[in-house]
């Protein structure tokens, strides 16, 4: 029987994300590194058959993977931690579209701006083209969820939106100060989030 969720990734995944979830709610977790050869992702496939990272493991044994779903679900689980608003209210429904918002188009942008190859059948030929459309896209989507930070995605309150948000900027491709000058308030969201411990610490980790 387990006993605490296993969370796992790779340095500088989406996995992040989810870490600094586990450390502001203060649950315990093993933090798995997944080993990238053939061998160890096939048998990591049989645990998350989308073989991406990051997964995660519930103390009762369940494996889910998505990492908005995982950021969605340890809020409710956790609901002492305060880190998205009550279910059912209108302030939850904010977050939620926010979590839907940033994982199926600035995730999504993300991927096709590093796997710009696998996003044509042509492979490689087209790869330039596919990662150049995809950083406008990101850009334009960071800027719509930059655009309603006061100072954070839900106003005054800091949820999981805030760290979801703040893992996906911090991928962005070329100098910081573009992405920066397209959605001006990212810049004081991340200071604002840099200062956190549960994101220092699970950033060293990543280091
Ligand atoms: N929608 C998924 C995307 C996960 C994903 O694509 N993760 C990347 C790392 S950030 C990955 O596993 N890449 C390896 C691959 O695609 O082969 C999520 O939010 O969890």
């Amino acid at each position: 029987m387990a006993t605490g969720y296993k969370l796992y990734g790779w340095a500088g995944s989406g996995s992040m994300a989810v870490q600094v979830a586990l450390e502001e709610i203060g649950v315990p977790y093993e933090r798995i590194w997944v080993a990238r050869e053939p061998q160890a992702l096939a048998e990591f496939r049989k645990l998350n058959p989308t073989g991406r990272v990051p997964a995660l493991e519930l103390p009762d044994g369940t494996v889910m993977f998505e990492s908005a779903a995982m950021l969605i679900h340890l809020a409710a689980a956790h609901g002492e931690a305060r880190l998205a608003p009550s279910p059912g209210t209108a302030a939850h429904a904010r977050f939620l579209q926010w979590m839907v918002f940033m994982s199926a188009n600035v995730y999504e942008s993300v991927l096709r701006i590093y796997y710009s190859d696998r996003y044509s059948n042509r492979g490689s030929e087209d790869a330039a083209a596919i990662a150049a459309k995809a950083t406008d896209d990101y850009f334009a989507q960071l800027a719509l969820v930059g655009g309603s930070l006061a100072p954070y995605v839900l106003g005054g309150d800091y949820s999981l939106a805030d760290v979801y948000l703040y893992m996906l900027a911090s991928w962005s491709p070329g100098e910081p100060a573009q992405l920066h000058a397209r959605a001006p308030k990212i810049g004081a969201h991340a200071a604002l989030l840099k200062a956190r411990p549960a994101v220092a610490k699970v950033e060293a980790d990543h280091a």
